[in-house]
């Protein structure tokens, strides 16, 4: 329902912008135009922000908003960076989700991913066996011994709740000769 809502608000949100355009075109040609051009204008501001309050209120939007998203990445690291020969490098995470919100109790960490050169994807686990708790540490390998020295790779951190937030750190790791 939330995802249909976000989905209805950024089509208004595209049709606004047209409409816009348009009334905007003609309104030197017609007083018509011009008297509706704020009224309309108005109701589309108002029915994308109900629609956009609605998605985040049920927490399925990420980025949507410039309110805190969860879960939140506490620490995160990349191993060895320059690599120095090292042909495989690890990624290790702390998250948490914070009881800021009030379905903050049906919340948990559920995924942790690494996308690595922006296109392979790589599942990381969970240290304790399972992402399943609001707080979980968790850790990747990625192998970067097919990558020239004097390259870098680069790695995006992403971790999920079950809502399907996202919090997401970057990294870019120098791929160096042994010294
Ligand atoms: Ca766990």
């Amino acid at each position: 329902m939330a995802k249909a809502r976000g989905k209805l608000a950024d089509i208004l949100s595209g049709w606004s912008k047209r409409v816009f355009k348009y009334l905007s075109d003609h309104e030197s040609q017609s007083r018509v135009v011009r008297w509706l051009k704020h009224p309309i204008l108005g109701f589309f501001v108002i029915t994308i922000g109900w629609l956009s309050a609605g998605s985040v209120l049920t927490g399925i939007i990420c980025c949507y908003t410039p309110i805190m998203t969860e879960p939140h990445i506490l620490e995160s690291s990349v191993e060895p960076n320059p690599t120095a020969g090292a042909d495989t490098v690890t990624v290790k995470a702390n998250a948490v989700i914070e009881e800021t919100r009030k379905e903050a109790d049906t919340l948990y960490i559920n995924e942790g991913i690494c996308i690595v050169g922006f296109s392979d994807t790589i599942q990381m686990e969970a240290t304790d066996g399972a992402f399943d708790e609001k707080e979980e540490n968790m850790e990747g390998k990625i192998y970067v011994g097919d990558r020239e020295p004097g390259s870098k790779v680069n790695i995006d951190l992403e971790v999920y709740n079950n809502a399907d937030e996202c919090d997401s750190r970057e990294f870019w790791v120098d791929v160096t000769e042994e010294e």
